[in-house]
């Protein structure tokens, strides 16, 4: 398993839950269940995870190059997402998406060094591996919470297990 199968996975374990979201209502989408400052409803979570794309591999490894953060603007650290249409946020997260599959088609080198600290590279670097880990693991941890979201709002989540979207072998 390497960084562009992940990614391919995530593509379409998204796809599903994105399809699954529009069917839900509004209301649902912008219910408060979650205590906190930050991430609140189904919404919240969902910009943030694509919020965080957005930053770490086209803000952070790529210098700004392809960052689109500009064309979506919002508050990344308390979003209130509720004052944005869901089709808003799926729009940031298809075009995050569409810069992401770009850049991993040009097959950069993920043993590459990434500065953390833009202004003094030399404090921390992580190579770009480990970012893109990082990044994906992310929208991982945060789709559990969404699909725990779902099910405290009365709905069956859908089912995103790797397996499940995997070509299964034949057998020999
Ligand atoms: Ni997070």
């Amino acid at each position: 398993m390497n960084v562009p199968e992940y990614y391919d996975y995530l593509t379409a374990a998204r796809e599903q839950l994105w399809n699954f979201l529009r069917a839900l209502p509004v209301d649902d989408l912008n219910r408060d269940l979650i205590p906190g400052d930050r991430f609140k409803n189904i919404k919240d979570l969902l910009l943030h995870v694509i919020d965080f794309e957005d930053h770490w591999i086209h803000g952070v490894a790529r210098g700004a190059n392809g960052y689109l953060d500009q064309d979506y603007r919002h508050d990344w650290r308390i979003p209130h997402a509720e004052q944005y249409d869901l089709a808003w946020i799926l729009s940031y997260g298809r075009s995050v998406q569409a810069e992401t599959r770009r850049f991993l088609a040009t097959q950069p080198n993920l043993d590459s060094e990434v500065a953390l600290i833009s202004d003094d590279p030399e404090v921390s670097t992580v190579s770009l591996d480990q970012l893109l880990w990082n990044v994906m693991t992310h929208e991982v941890r945060h789709t559990a919470q969404i699909a725990l979201l779902i099910r405290m709002l009365g709905h069956t989540p859908p089912w995103l297990d790797y397996l499940r979207f995997t070509r299964p072998k034949a057998l020999r």
